[in-house]
């Protein structure tokens, strides 16, 4: 491939995406693509450390735009540094979260204005756009409660101790963008046995490599 792709997997709390990121990794790279798999926050030096502090259950006062602004600062840092030279060198990117993370939880979750956080989105990513997103659509509570039960997971960070309302206002975010963003986006239900899941979403990265006739 000349360019490369850039998918990015998308949904509430203990939807999967750990789970199917690392499935949809494998899938591509028994097709013969060289993949590179990522998450937000972090994934560079500089983000693990952003992320620590945005995760940390001791920064309780965190407000709203400090958040806003740490999610971009983590994300400009990957996008130089790792998604970018890997698309340009021809590589599938498979991000665990991204640009529809801050509008879900950010806009939707805590009420920041959409257009700002798309324009600084925009400013933070330049043209390092997805090519396809994958939003992995799951009723709240049953996430949260996948969640908790993942090993590590019995102590909520910062943002997962959110209550009810906000987790499903994020998740109506969601929701939100597959309708405005229908060519990019695929929304996969994501409550159900997990082979079911993952067949779906196979089924939507085959027919985006048909579409596009990208082969490895
Ligand atoms: N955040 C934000 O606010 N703004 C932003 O711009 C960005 C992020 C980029 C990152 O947390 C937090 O940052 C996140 C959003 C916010 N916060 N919240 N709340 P993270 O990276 O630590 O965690 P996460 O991204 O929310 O993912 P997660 O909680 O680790 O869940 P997951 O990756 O979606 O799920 P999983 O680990 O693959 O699965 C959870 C468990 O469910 C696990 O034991 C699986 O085996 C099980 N599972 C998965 N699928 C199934 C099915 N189908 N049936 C039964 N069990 C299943």
């Amino acid at each position: 491939m000349a360019e490369g792709i850039f998918i990015t997997v998308e949904g509430v709390d203990g939807s999967g995406k750990t789970t199917h990121c690392e499935k949809i990794c494998a899938y591509l790279e028994r097709k013969g693509f060289e993949v590179v798999r990522v998450h937000e926050p972090g994934g560079t030096r500089i983000g693990e450390q952003v992320r620590d502090i945005l995760l940390s259950s001791g920064n309780e006062e965190m407000i709203d735009r400090t958040e806003l602004f740490l999610f971009m600062a983590s994300r400009a840092q990957l996008v130089e540094e790792v998604i970018r030279p890997a698309v340009h060198a021809g590589k599938i990117v498979v991000c665990d979260r991204y640009i529809d993370s801050t509008v879900a939880y950010q806009g939707y979750g805590r009420g920041v204005d959409e257009t700002l956080i798309k324009s600084l989105n925009k400013f933070t990513i330049g043209n390092v756009e997805p090519d396809l997103t994958i939003i992995l659509d799951l009723d709240t509570p049953i996430g949260l409660r996948r969640a908790k039960k993942r090993p590590g997971g019995g102590k909520p960070d910062r943002i997962e101790k959110g209550k009810l309302g906000f987790h499903q206002r994020v998740r109506q975010g969601y929701l939100a963008l597959a309708r405005t963003e229908h060519i990019r986006v695929r929304v996969v239900d994501a409550d159900r046995d997990i082979r079911k899941t993952e067949r779906a979403i196979k089924r939507h990265i085959d027919s985006f490599l048909t579409k596009f006739h990208v082969d490895s």
